[in-house]
């Protein structure tokens, strides 16, 4: 690990995906203790968070479609959609970055799922467009402009946005470090198939424990 090179990720720590709120993780806030003291260490040249931050009658939520509930799948230009509850919507109180962690540290904030007609999970691209094409937010061009090369995700979901940005940031080039302990999921009952496609898709997966015990180098 070098810790100039290396960026931690915080994806989508929004009060909508604590207990509690509008797309509730199961245990999304034990996180938050973990992840505060990851952001407080000088392990990491880098901080950038994601904010889910969707317009109101997002495509993906389950009221935008008739007759439709959240949690169900459908279609959306070709590629499977799951209808999600009304969430993140744009300067509600469960869109903003979760209060109890030091956001100043950050060094940018993305902010995705804003085109009213098409989902975006993973900080570095939007989810399929109605032209096939998943448009990059140029997260992957700031990281490489400020030399990192290491990136580590945690946050929430575990099997959706973590993921697909875990996924996308292998695809970019980046190393790819999955601080498992400090994410959870939507669907717990899929973490060991997911464990595994991580794996095969070459991302590494640690924790936060295994992370923090390293001194950092000078
Ligand atoms: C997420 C579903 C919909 C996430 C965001 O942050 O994992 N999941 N929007
Ligand atoms: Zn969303």
């Amino acid at each position: 690990m070098n810790y100039q090179h290396s960026a931690l990720l915080l994806v989508d720590i929004q009060p909508d995906f604590m207990p509690g709120g509008a797309l509730a993780v199961e245990g999304g806030d034990e996180i938050v203790e973990p992840v505060r003291h990851l952001m407080n260490s000088n392990l990491f040249g880098l901080l950038v968070a994601t904010q889910d931050w969707h317009p109101p009658g997002h495509i993906s939520f389950a009221s935008s479609h008739t007759a439709r509930k959240p949690f169900e799948t459908t279609e959306l230009y070709d590629y499977p959609q799951t209808l999600w509850p009304d969430h993140c919507v744009q300067g509600s109180a469960g869109a903003q970055l979760h209060p109890g962690l030091p956001w100043d540290k950050v060094a940018a904030i993305i902010r995705k799922g804003m085109d009213p007609q098409c989902d975006s999970y993973s900080g570095f691209r939007n989810n399929w467009n109605i032209n096939g094409e998943r448009p990059p937010t140029g997260l992957a061009g700031y990281l490489r402009e400020r030399g990192i090369s290491e990136v580590y995700v945690c946050g929430l979901a575990r099997d959706i946005c973590v993921r697909w940005t875990a996924e996308d940031a292998v695809d970019a080039g980046f190393q790819v470090h999955f601080l498992w302990d400090i994410t959870r999921s939507v669907n717990p009952n899929d973490d060991q198939a997911l464990r595994q496609a991580l794996i095969n898709r070459g991302v590494i997966l640690t924790n936060q424990a295994t992370v923090s015990a390293r001194s950092r180098n000078y």
